[in-house]
């Protein structure tokens, strides 16, 4: 069931304070909450801006297809318009946003793009507009949505779907590599273009490893990808600091997002073999350290929220952690399979 619906004019995430801010009802309880709104705008911009009506080239109002994140505790469910205005709801935790895609997007459609009148320049035209979409979503429903009961899929196999992300060089296909065949090979370099999917068996389970193209051109395939997964891992190349923030963008993008609700995390900062000349086969611990701290506050790891997660330095070329890594799967893996 819809709780709220709410409205952000502005685009700046720098510019928060310059955001108007209009809700339905009107106590939206996150109203004043920089930190949540921040992370809302962070975790925006992957998709391209889809048209509604193809064949119609005057259309006022360009609208993106819609978005789920969880955000404390929220379930969002947000559209963006002309790329400036973003319409959301907030929906009770169990629900399911995407009952709702369709006929949102034909809402919203139908009220900017057949109406005459412009809902975003008067405020009070804002208020009808989301006092009007509310309730008609609110009925939609209770008649429809709630109406059909769901099937719950109870499939007891024993695959984990593992979702290796981040962005290009970082070794993700060289840790894939490394748990397949053992090998490492520094000559090998293919950045990856589609999704390189590898089964390795471990005891009773398989492990399905989704391995991410990380070239900026091939990060919208992520959401293709993201889907079930039961464990993420992303990797940083900690060597390089120069892509820290490009890395923490696309980390933050993703994260959030309704699919990945819940699903646990493994951090990995890579090819730690690069730092501090290590010919030794263990890194030195105070340099760790620091950089660990530098780690945390760069891509602001302590926002993580609604999973658990670990943190683990490696290199994939020395095998540093690689074993550590995969117990962390494992007990992931565990978990997961007890819960469901
Ligand atoms: N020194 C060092 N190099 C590494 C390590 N892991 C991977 N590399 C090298 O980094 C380069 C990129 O590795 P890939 O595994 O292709 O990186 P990727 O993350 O899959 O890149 P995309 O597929 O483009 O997203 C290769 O030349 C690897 O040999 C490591 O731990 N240490
Ligand atoms: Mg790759």
């Amino acid at each position: 069931m819809i709780q709220y619906i709410f409205c952000f004019i502005g685009n700046d995430i720098n510019e928060l304070d310059e955001l108007n801010i209009y809700s339905y009802p009107e106590n939206f309880p996150f109203l004043n909450d920089k930190q949540l709104i921040k992370n809302f705008f962070l975790g925006q911009g992957l998709e391209t801006n889809v048209q509604i009506i193809k064949n119609n080239n005057h259309l006022k109002y360009t609208i993106s297809e819609p978005k789920a994140q969880v955000l404390k505790g929220l379930n969002i469910f947000s559209m963006s318009i002309n790329q400036k205005i973003h319409v959301g709801l907030i929906f009770e935790q169990h629900d399911n946003p995407f009952d709702y895609r369709e006929y949102f997007l034909e809402l919203l459609n139908e009220y900017l793009n057949s109406e005459s009148f412009s809902p975003f320049e008067e405020e009070i035209n804002i208020e009808n507009f989301l006092i009007t979409l509310f309730i008609d979503l609110r009925r939609y429903g209770d008649e429809v949505v709630e109406k059909y009961p769901k099937i719950e899929l109870m499939t007891k196999t024993n695959t984990i779907k593992l979702f290796l992300f981040g962005i290009d060089a970082a070794g993700k296909t060289s840790l894939v590599r490394r748990i397949k065949t053992g090998e490492y090979d520094d000559n090998f370099f293919t950045p990856t273009r589609k999704f390189n999917i590898e089964y390795v068996q471990d005891d009773n389970r398989l492990l399905a490893l989704w391995d991410m193209p990380g070239q900026q051109n091939f990060r919208k395939k992520w959401l293709l990808g993201i889907q079930d997964s039961n464990i993420i891992t992303f990797m940083i190349d900690a060597a390089n600091p120069n892509r820290f923030e490009e890395s923490k963008q696309a980390f933050w993008k993703i994260l959030n997002r309704y699919e990945l609700y819940g699903v646990p995390l493994i951090i990995l900062a890579n090819k730690v073999d690069l730092i501090n000349n290590m010919s030794k086969d263990a890194p030195d611990e105070h340099h760790l350290s620091q950089l660990k701290t530098r780690l945390f506050e760069t891509f602001e790891f302590d926002a993580i929220e609604n999973r658990e997660w670990k943190f683990l330095f490696t290199s994939v070329k020395t095998n540093f952690n690689i074993d550590t890594f995969i117990r962390y799967v494992r007990e992931f893996a565990r978990k997961n399979q007890h819960e469901s």
